[in-house]
C-alpha cells in the first residue's frame, strides 16, 4: 500500500467520523452486490446451500427469534407505512444472520404471481423444495425440506400449512395485476397500500396455518414471499423518477425496533443494501424449468394478444396499465416479465396455426425489431409500444383460448387483523375483477397462464 492510498484511507476515516458526529447521512454504493434470485432458478449448489442454512436456523431456533420480533411488532409495521420499509430490513436482517453461518446464503424470493393460475402445483410446493398442504387435523407439513418441524415459539407445535381451499389453492393475482398495480399507484402510499392489501395478504391468507399469524417467519416461505414483495417494491420506486424517494411520511423517521431511518432504507445496492434481484432469468429461467426454448418464446412474441401493449383495446391499456399506454416499457413496467407457462406455448403453437390469423401478424412483424434473448428484449418491447396498434382484433374465430380467472380473496379477517382499510380491500378487489374482465374481453392471452 502507498502512501497516497493510506492518507486517502485517514481522510475518508475522518469524514465519516464527522458525518456521524453530526448525524448526516450520505448513501455509498455498494462495492459488491449479492444477486437475490427466484427460487425455482437456483441451480443445485445454491438449493442445497438455502435448504442446509434454513435447517441450521430452524435448529438454532433462529426463525423462532425473527418469528418473535415480528410478533411483537406486528401492529406498528402492518397496515402502516412502516410496511414496506421495515420488512425490507427484516428480510436482509435474516439474510445477514444466515451469511453468519453461510457465508455461501443468499436469500432468495418466490415470484408468487408466476403461479397464480393454479398455485398449488407451484414447485415451490413439491416434496424436493419447501413441501406442501399440511395433514391430519394438526395440519402439520409432511413433505419438502421442513417436514416435521417442531417449534417451542410460540407453542410447541408442529410447523402448520392450511391451504385456502381444502387442498388447492385458489388463483393468485396475476402477473399483469402486479404490473398493473405497480403503474396505476401515483405514489409510495397508494402502492403500498395495494400491495400489503392485495399479493401480500392473499399469499399469506392462502397457504394458512402458521403463514396465517403472527409468528409467520417460523415457515421459510415467510422470507422468499417478503423478498418479493421487496423486489416489488423496487420495481415501483424504478419505474418512475418520482417513486424512488417517495414515502408518506418523513424519510428521517425511524423504524421500529431496528431503528434505522426510512431513508437509509430506500436505495437497494446503496448503504447497508448490498443486494439485488436477478430479473432476466428470462430463458435461462424457462429452459431449467419447462423446458422452454427461444422457439417458443419467439412464437409468443409474434401472437399480439399475448402481449399487453399489443393485445389491449386503449380504452383498459389506458385505464389499467398507464405506463404502457403512455409508451413506456422495461423491467420495472412489465409488458413481460421472466417466465412463459407451458399452456401458454400450447395455445401459441395451436394459434399460429390459424390461416387467416397471420393477415395480421404480417403486419405485426413488419413493426418487430430484432429481438435478441437477454437484456436487450427491453429495447424491443420500447419499439413495440411506439409502433402499437391499439384495438387488435383478430379476423378468424378461435376455439380454444385460456381464460384469466378471478384472483381469490384474503378473508375479511385478515384484513381487519392486518388494521388495513375494509372500504379500500372491496374497492381493490372490485378493480382487480375489472381487470379480469377486461383481459378476457380483448382476448388477451397471458403468457404465463
Ligand atoms: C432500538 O431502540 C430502542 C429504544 O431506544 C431499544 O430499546 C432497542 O434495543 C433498539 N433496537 C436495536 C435493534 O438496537
Ligand atoms: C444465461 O445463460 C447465459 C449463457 O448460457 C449466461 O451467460 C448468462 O449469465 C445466463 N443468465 C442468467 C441470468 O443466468
Ligand atoms: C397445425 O396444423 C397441422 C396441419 O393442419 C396439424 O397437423 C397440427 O397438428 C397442427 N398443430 C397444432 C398445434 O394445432
Ligand atoms: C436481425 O438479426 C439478424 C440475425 O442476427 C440479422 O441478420 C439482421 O440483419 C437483423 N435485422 C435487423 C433489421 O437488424
Ligand atoms: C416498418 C414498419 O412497417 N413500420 C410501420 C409500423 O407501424 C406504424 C404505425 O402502425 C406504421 O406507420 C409504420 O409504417
Ligand atoms: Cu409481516
Amino acid at each position: 500500500m502507498n502512501l497516497r492510498s493510506v492518507s486517502m484511507r485517514i481522510s475518508l476515516g475522518l469524514v465519516l467520523i464527522f458525518a456521524s458526529i453530526l448525524n448526516i447521512s450520505f448513501s455509498q454504493r455498494c462495492y459488491e452486490n449479492i444477486v437475490r434470485k427466484e427460487i425455482r432458478s437456483l441451480n443445485s449448489n445454491e438449493w442445497s446451500v438455502y435448504e442446509s442454512t434454513i435447517n441450521l436456523l430452524h435448529r438454532k431456533g433462529i426463525l423462532e427469534k425473527f418469528a418473535y420480533i415480528h410478533a411483537e411488532y406486528f401492529k406498528y409495521v402492518h397496515g402502516t407505512r412502516e410496511f414496506l420499509p421495515w420488512h425490507r430490513k427484516f428480510v436482509l436482517e435474516f439474510e445477514n444472520v444466515a451469511r453468519s453461518y453461510n457465508p455461501e446464503y443468499v436469500q432468495p424470493y418466490w415470484d408468487v404471481s408466476i403461479d397464480f393460475s393454479n398455485p398449488t402445483l407451484s414447485p415451490v410446493f413439491s416434496p424436493s423444495r419447501m413441501g406442501g398442504n399440511g395433514v391430519g387435523d394438526n395440519r402439520c407439513i409432511r413433505t419438502g425440506m421442513q417436514s416435521g418441524w417442531i417449534n417451542v415459539y410460540p407453542d410447541d407445535k408442529c410447523l402448520r400449512r392450511s391451504f385456502n381451499n381444502g387442498d388447492t389453492i385458489n388463483p393468485f393475482l396475476s402477473p399483469e395485476s402486479i404490473s398493473s398495480d405497480i403503474q396505476i399507484s401515483k405514489n409510495f402510499e397508494e402502492f403500498a397500500k395495494r400491495i400489503e392489501t392485495g399479493i401480500h395478504n392473499q399469499v399469506h391468507d392462502a397457504i394458512g396455518g402458521d403463514m396465517d399469524g403472527k409468528q409467520s417467519p417460523l415457515d421459510g416461505i415467510f422470507m422468499l414471499h417478503h423478498a418479493n414483495i421487496d423486489r416489488i417494491w423496487w420495481m415501483f420506486q424504478n419505474v418512475r423518477d418520482s417513486n424512488m424517494m417517495s414515502y408518506s411520511g418523513d424519510l428521517l423517521e425511524e423504524i421500529k425496533y431496528y431503528n434505522n431511518s426510512v431513508e437509509s432504507l430506500m436505495k437497494i445496492g446503496e448503504g447497508d443494501l448490498c443486494y439485488d434481484y436477478q430479473f432476466s432469468g428470462y430463458v435461462n429461467k424457462s429452459k431449467v424449468k419447462d423446458g422452454i426454448s427461444n422457439t417458443d418464446l419467439d412464437r409468443i412474441l409474434k401472437i399480439p394478444e399475448m402481449s399487453l401493449i399489443n393485445g389491449l383495446s386503449k380504452k383498459n391499456l389506458k385505464r389499467f396499465f398507464p405506463t404502457l399506454f403512455s409508451g413506456y416499457a422495461d423491467k420495472n413496467s412489465l409488458d413481460m416479465t421472466d417466465y412463459i407457462s407451458k399452456k401458454a406455448i400450447k395455445y401459441s403453437k395451436f394459434r399460429l396455426n390459424i390461416t387467416g390469423a397471420n393477415k395480421d401478424l404480417v403486419v405485426f412483424e413488419k413493426n418487430r425489431t430484432n429481438v435478441s434473448y437477454n437484456s436487450k428484449i427491453q429495447e424491443s418491447l420500447i419499439s413495440y409500444s411506439k409502433n402499437r396498434k391499439f384495438g387488435y382484433s383478430l379476423k378468424s374465430k378461435i376455439e380454444w383460448k385460456p381464460r384469466m380467472p378471478y384472483p381469490s380473496m384474503a378473508s375479511k379477517e385478515m384484513v381487519l387483523n392486518h388494521r388495513l382499510d375494509p372500504i379500500f380491500y372491496k374497492e381493490y378487489y372490485k378493480e382487480k375483477y375489472a381487470l379480469v374482465d377486461a383481459l378476457n374481453a380483448d382476448g388477451y392471452v397471458s403468457p404465463y397462464i
